[in-house]
């Protein structure tokens, strides 16, 4: 079992409700999951880059297991501007299993946006009946301020909780929430099973179009593309944020 008992330096610098989803994001893989280091393309571990005149600093970590091939957790700071946690689980195709999405932007008056999913990758676009039952209690109408999704995100499910945290005690409560999410879904991802490969290609494709969706976040883009350039914010969204295993599957078989 590999320890993250080292701390990523940024974390200590983000705001609280990022330095403790990124906590509980890492003791939950931790704890349920048989972790080895997964390598980034070569110098995406840490970056920096200029955003209108302020620093923006990007620190990733990435595992994989069994079962995901890829889990990557990233927090960026931009200045004391910005404070970002992004998190996504890509599971490894030959397995039935969502992709656990969240991600959290604070600017200096407090958390704007706060998501988190278990997004569906079967063909039918729906969670299976194990996970419906497991998340059908959670208190997705208790914020005071749930906010919009964009045209792009109808990649989410019916218990995509998207908000703006009010209080403090919402803050804890958005933890909660992503919090059995995750348990749910560790939990669910050591008991599955491998699909047939004709199976594995539907699922391959959920994840494809789970991706193309994510690529057309323009306020992530824009971020990026200010501090880096187009180029490479094209480049980093398409092979860090939101990369398909396509090379890897084929070259598998
Ligand atoms: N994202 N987010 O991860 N994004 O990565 N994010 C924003 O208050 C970054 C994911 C999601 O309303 C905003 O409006 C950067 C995952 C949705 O049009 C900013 C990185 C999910 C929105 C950033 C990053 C996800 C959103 C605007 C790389 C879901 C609303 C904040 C480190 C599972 C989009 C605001 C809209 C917003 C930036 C969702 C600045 C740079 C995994 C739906």
């Amino acid at each position: 079992m590999l320890k993250s008992s080292q701390p990523p330096s940024l974390r200590q610098e983000q705001h609280p409700l990022i330095r403790q989803l990124a906590d509980l994001i890492l003791g939950c893989w931790e704890e349920y999951l048989d972790l080895s280091e997964y390598s980034l393309p070569e110098g995406l571990g840490y970056v920096e880059g200029k955003l209108e005149g302020e620093k923006l600093r990007i620190e990733n970590r990435c595992y994989q297991t069994r079962e995901f091939r890829k889990m990557h957790l990233e927090l960026a700071k931009i200045g004391n501007n910005l404070d970002i946690l992004h998190c996504v689980m890509f599971p490894r195709p030959e397995y039935p299993l969502p992709m656990f999405g969240c991600d959290i932007v604070a600017g200096k008056v407090g958390i704007s946006a706060a998501i988190a999913d278990l997004s569906p990758t079967s063909p039918e676009k729906t969670l299976s009946i194990v996970y419906k039952q497991e998340l059908k209690e959670l208190p997705i109408n208790k914020f005071s301020q749930p906010r919009e999704l964009p045209s792009w995100a109808d990649i989410f499910s019916e218990f995509c909780l998207f908000i703006r945290p009010s209080s403090a005690i919402e803050e804890q409560e958005f933890l909660r929430y992503t919090e059995i999410m995750l348990r749910v879904h560790c939990q669910q991802s050591v008991a599955a099973k491998p699909l047939s490969p004709q199976e594995k290609e539907l699922y391959l494709a959920g994840q494809e179009y789970y991706c193309n969706k994510q690529q057309k976040n323009d306020k992530t883009r824009r971020v990026l593309e200010k501090a880096f350039g187009p180029d490479w914010a094209e480049y980093y969204m398409e092979s860090v944020l939101f990369d398909t295993p396509k090379e890897e599957v084929i070259s598998d078989q």
